[in-house]
């Protein structure tokens, strides 16, 4: 190779290093900025109570943050049921809406104070019809990620799927579009990028934490 292409090759080699190192810089800052955006129309308080803000989470996701495409989301439902469903983003928001401000306590030791909008698991398990052996809910999501509750839990704490947090459209990083609101759970439970929900009869189904040794009652009083 003479000296003229070697130089070419190696300024070549620079400039595209150069694009990496400033597109990965922007993209991240960018994805920042918009939650800093959107931190400016949160609701503040509730009830007389501070809420905490969308940029007070650690995001220790297990794969980082997730872009679902909503065009091409569906939220399966199926198992131990009577009619198997997939949804529509826009199909699961004809449903019942309710807000509840309620802490999310990761075991990690930090916490947050959300006002969550969303709807009850408990009017899709209606619609998609549980069959009584139903014992069991499994939750799966965009990254892989997986947890599970009993189903008799789930409807006693009238537990919803989130699609708002104090006022906004959850973001990428919190979970977008639906997030499990496991109310008085370690947040392990509280899946996020929701993309499959199915009804078993297997009690001792273990999630991706779970499965490598969190405690699978995740009670935060324990
Ligand atoms: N799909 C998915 N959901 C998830 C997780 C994850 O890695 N993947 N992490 C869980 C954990 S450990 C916590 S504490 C909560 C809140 O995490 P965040 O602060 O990263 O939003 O999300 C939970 N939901
Ligand atoms: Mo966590």
């Amino acid at each position: 190779m003479d000296t003229k292409k070697k130089y070419f090759l190696i300024t070549i080699i620079f400039v595209s290093l150069f694009m990496i190192l400033i597109q990965t810089g922007c993209s991240s800052s960018s994805n920042n900025d918009e939650l800093r955006e959107l931190a400016k129309v949160e609701i503040k308080e509730f009830e007389g109570k501070a809420l905490s803000s969308i940029l007070e989470f650690r995001e220790n996701s297990i794969k980082g943050p997730q872009n679902v495409d909503i065009t091409s989301y569906e939220l399966k439902i199926d198992g131990l049921v009577n009619n198997p469903k997939n949804y529509k983003y826009d199909e699961v928001l004809e449903n019942q809406k309710y807000i509840k401000p309620i802490r999310l306590n990761c075991v990690e030791g930090w916490s947050v104070d959300i006002l969550w909008e969303g709807i009850l698991l408990k009017d899709l398990f209606e619609e998609v019809g549980v069959r009584d052996n139903a014992n069991t809910v499994i939750f799966y999501a965009e990254d892989g990620y997986s947890t599970s509750l009993p189903l008799e839990i789930i409807l006693e704490k009238d537990m919803m799927l989130a699609y708002k947090m104090n006022g906004v459209t959850l973001p990428p990083e919190r979970g977008y579009p639906f997030q499990l609101v496991a109310e008085d759970k370690l947040g392990y439970k509280w899946i996020k990028w929701i993309t499959h929900i199915e009804l078993s009869d297997d009690e001792d189904y273990l999630g991706y934490w779970e499965t490598r040794g969190y405690d699978n009652e995740a009670d935060i009083n324990k």
